[in-house]
């Protein structure tokens, strides 16, 4: 029997009750939703308005959509090409086409947006006329690691949101868009695996959710993720190491050769898909690689809805991430679809890779 209980204690109660306001204990945000989780963090950060909070709230309905069609996407005949090239000149996956269309209904008609930015759209998307426009601009790659797609392999959306610059609240201008990865405001990004999982930052942190299907709703499950300073994993295409120069080619055969303390060789782990082997990094430590080569000469991966915002993730949790020469968050971007070379992860490893560039 607890010290409340009983007669006596009966009329304890009825006095706290009367006497006194109870508060429960600060609960454990483990098993918020999504949502929940959002609002916490407005009602901590001064002068929020409610309209980020609105925005995360249309991105995370606009991924549920997609986890729902990527999971029924060998029923649904969703799996194969549109047929289409896009602006990278990579071939369109029909899941690509209905993630892009899926975001881009959703954002651009919600009102909180002034423009978008989509690895699929050549030029930024402006809201329909007749819809408002937001102070918020987002650019995303809405379905990362296509090549994965037809074998049922993780694959995921990531995005990147800051505040527009332009004054006014007319359409936003590409100016909006083209901002440095230091001014975003949020980023995140889901990852389509065996679970679905949304993990993002407003600056206060890494979090991450688990979708329950049957619920159809994110909840909390990673609280406040941070790197490990340190991995045993490195992750890049190693089929590509005749055009690397020389110093990223030392760096891998450094990592592959034993050493006394037993710290390498590291093990090599490469999904095909910036989410997937960008979250087992997060989670696990190590390192994510993505260099220049001959073919590439600015590398392979999208600074504005790729590098930045899972840039702005690594540093929150604790990490690193660099073109090799610069941080990624500091680059001022000249165009929409730039590429750039990547090396993210654990502190010390990134660390290792600057000192052989
Ligand atoms: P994909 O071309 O399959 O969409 O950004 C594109 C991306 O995948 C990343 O997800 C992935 O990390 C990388 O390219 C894979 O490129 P390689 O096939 O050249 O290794």
């Amino acid at each position: 029997m607890d010290g409340l209980s009983g007669r006596a204690d009966f009329a304890t109660r009825v006095a706290m009750a009367t006497t006194t306001t109870w508060h429960p204990p600060k609960p454990d945000q483990r098993g918020f939703t999504v949502e929940r989780h959002i609002l916490e963090g407005q009602r901590a950060a001064k002068g929020a308005t409610g309209e980020l909070t609105a925005l995360l709230q249309q991105i995370t309905l606009c991924t549920k959509i997609i986890a729902s069609r990527v999971n029924m996407a060998g029923l649904a005949d969703h799996l194969g090409l549109t047929g289409e090239t896009n602006v990278q000149g990579e071939e369109v996956q029909k899941l690509d086409a209905l993630a892009n269309a899926t975001l881009i209904r959703n954002l651009s008609c919600g009102g909180k947006v002034c423009a978008l930015g989509s690895e699929e759209e050549d030029q930024p998307v402006l809201p329909p006329d007749g819809y408002p426009c937001g102070k918020y601009v987002v650019l995303f790659d809405p379905l990362d690691g296509s090549s994965n797609i037809d074998v049922n392999v993780s694959i995921g959306t990531i995005f990147s949101i800051h505040e527009r610059r332009s004054p006014g609240s007319s359409s936003g201008k590409v100016e909006d868009l083209l901002q440095v990865g230091t001014r975003q405001v949020a980023a995140g990004y889901v990852i389509y695996g065996s679970s679905t999982m949304l993990v993002y930052t407003t600056g206060q942190g890494v979090h991450g959710f688990t979708l329950d299907p049957a619920v159809g709703d994110f909840f909390l499950s990673h609280v406040n993720i941070r790197i490990p300073d340190r991995g045993k994993i490195y992750s890049v295409n190693e089929g590509n190491q005749a055009a690397w120069q020389p110093g990223v080619q030392k760096w891998v055969e450094w990592l592959k050769t034993p050493s006394e303390d037993k710290q390498r060789p590291y093990s090599g782990r490469y999904v095909g898909s910036l989410v997937a082997d960008f979250h087992r990094t997060l989670l696990k430590g190590g390192v994510f690689a993505y260099p220049a080569d001959k073919k590439n000469l600015s590398g392979k991966l999208r600074l504005m809805y790729e590098a930045a915002p899972l840039a702005m993730i690594a540093e929150q949790a604790g990490g690193l991430a660099s073109t090799g020469k610069e941080r990624i968050l500091e680059l001022v971007p000249s165009e929409l679809h730039q590429r750039v070379p990547l090396y993210i992860g654990s502190k010390g490893d990134v660390e290792d890779v600057l000192r052989f560039l």
